[in-house]
């Protein structure tokens, strides 16, 4: 019995160790232009914890084949000084490795969220809600209008809680459902919740970003390629969670300037 266990807790981690080393469940495509520093950091966290898993899931594997039959006369065998001094040395070790994981995968992390959006990029101001999102560009005065949160009403479509009647930079705003965003060019999104957590993640962006009620949360990234790609809300935030998604669609800057001019109404 105990050798039949070794076996098949051999051909499972070898498998499972197999399958994400060769990438076959993986993420999609990278479109952003801090992906790559991603994806570097993600393997490099893969492959440490790979020798780790893969050592302790071996031995434990040959420890079994050794001994897992001898039961002679119902005698155990101990490792020599007990198991104490064992466990402590696997608490050092994984703690040691996550320190350091977390160490060399701050510089990744802080490249996003420590670092100015550029000054040239484009600000998109996000809403989300129970179960949408929506998205307010400047319009043509390069400026948003002042946010009443009294005034937001899905009823008549005022998502933001505009006054256009008052305030003139309100008027020219262009609020859509879905991200249109010109590729190659900085992009610079402030994101608030109406109601309760959502989060805001693109896997081809790389990006997973939480909004919380009552932050102004920025983010920035660059997006690389022209395509349509999906958003989706990662934290379940009520009943209809699973329907809560948009779409980021990344074009060409002509086709970017015309599409906005079109939703401005000139
Ligand atoms: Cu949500």
């Amino acid at each position: 019995m105990g050798k039949l266990f070794a076996v098949v807790l051999t051909i499972i981690t070898v498998v499972s160790a197999g399958l994400i080393a060769a990438h076959v469940w993986w993420l999609p495509v990278d479109i952003s232009t801090i992906g790559p520093r991603i994806d570097r950091q993600m393997d490099e966290t893969m492959v440490a914890t790979g020798i780790l898993f893969l050592s302790s899931q071996l031995i434990l594997a040959c420890v079994v084949w050794k001994f897992g039959d001898k039961r002679d006369g119902g005698k155990i065998k101990y490792f020599p000084g007990g198991s104490g001094p064992l466990i402590g040395f696997a608490i050092a070790l994984v703690g040691i490795e996550i320190l350091v994981l977390s160490f060399v995968g701050s510089k990744v992390w802080a490249a996003v969220y420590m670092s100015p959006p550029e000054p040239d990029a484009l600000h998109v101001d996000v809403a989300a809600e129970q179960f949408a999102f929506y998205f307010r560009y400047a319009g043509p005065d390069g400026r948003f209008g002042v946010i009443h949160p009294e005034r937001v009403r899905d009823g008549n479509g005022n998502y933001f809680g505009l006054d256009p009647a008052n305030d003139v930079a309100a008027r020219d705003d262009v609020i859509v459902g879905t991200l249109t965003v010109p590729v190659n060019r900085p992009i610079f999104l402030t994101m608030h919740s109406k109601d309760m957590i959502h989060s805001f993640y693109v896997p081809e962006l790389r990006m997973q970003q939480d909004i919380l009620p009552g932050l102004n949360i920025p983010l920035h990234f660059t997006a690389t390629q022209a395509g349509k790609y999906e958003i989706v809300c990662t934290q379940l935030c009520g009943l209809g969670h699973y329907s809560m998604r948009s779409f980021l669609e990344v074009l060409p800057q002509d086709q970017f300037d015309q599409w906005l001019k079109s939703q401005s109404g000139d």
